[in-house]
C-alpha cells in the first residue's frame, strides 16, 4: 500500500474559483484536489485530501494522522496566522509537514507575513496558485522517501 499523505485545507478554501480569481486562481478546491491525487499516483503516494471552517477539525485531523499518514500538506489558510492550536498538533504528531499558500503572502498585508503553521513546517511554498500543491507533493515524497530529513 502506498505512503497516505493528508493534505489539509482551512477556512473558506472551500470558496476557490468563485471568488477573487485575481488572488487564488480560477480553479476550484475540487480541481485542486484531482490534480493532487493524479499527482500522488505518479508519485506512489496516496493522498487523503480535506477541507474543513473549523479550527478544532483540523487539529483532530491532525492528530488523527498519528499512525496513519506518512506526512501533512496543509493550507491552513487565515488560521496558519492565528492558531497555535493547529502548530501545536503539528509539532506534536512528529510528521514531516509541508506548509503551501496559494497567493504570496509576503506581497500582501502585513498581518498574512507570518505564520504559526511554519515553525512545524520543513518548508513553506506560496505563491504558484493550485500549482503549489502539487510542489509541496513532490517536496514531501522526497521527505517521505528520506528517513534523516522527515522533520
Ligand atoms: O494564499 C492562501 O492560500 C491563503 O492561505 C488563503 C487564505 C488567506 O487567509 C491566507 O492569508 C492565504 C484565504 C482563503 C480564502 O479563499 C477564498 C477564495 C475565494 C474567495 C474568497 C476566499
Amino acid at each position: 500500500m502506498d505512503p497516505i499523505i493528508l493534505i489539509l485545507n482551512g477556512p473558506n478554501l472551500n470558496l476557490l474559483g468563485e471568488r477573487e480569481p485575481e488572488i487564488y486562481g480560477r480553479q476550484t478546491l475540487a480541481d485542486i484536489e484531482a490534480m493532487c491525487v493524479e499527482r500522488g499516483k505518479a508519485l506512489a503516494l496516496e493522498v487523503d485530501f480535506r477541507q474543513s471552517n473549523s479550527e478544532g477539525d483540523l487539529v483532530e485531523w491532525v492528530q488523527q494522522a498519528r499512525g496513519r499518514a506518512a506526512g501533512i500538506v496543509i493550507n491552513a489558510g487565515a488560521l496558519s496566522h492565528t492558531s497555535i492550536a493547529i502548530l501545536d498538533a503539528l509539532l506534536a504528531v512528529e510528521l514531516p509537514v509541508v506548509e503551501v499558500h496559494l497567493s504570496n503572502i509576503f506581497r500582501r498585508e502585513h498581518f498574512r507575513r507570518h505564520s504559526h503553521v511554519a515553525r512545524a513546517a520543513k518548508g513553506v511554498i506560496c505563491g504558484f496558485g493550485g500549482q503549489g500543491y502539487a510542489l509541496a507533493l513532490e517536496a514531501i515524497a522526497r521527505l517521505v522517501g528520506d528517513k534523516d530529513q522527515g522533520r
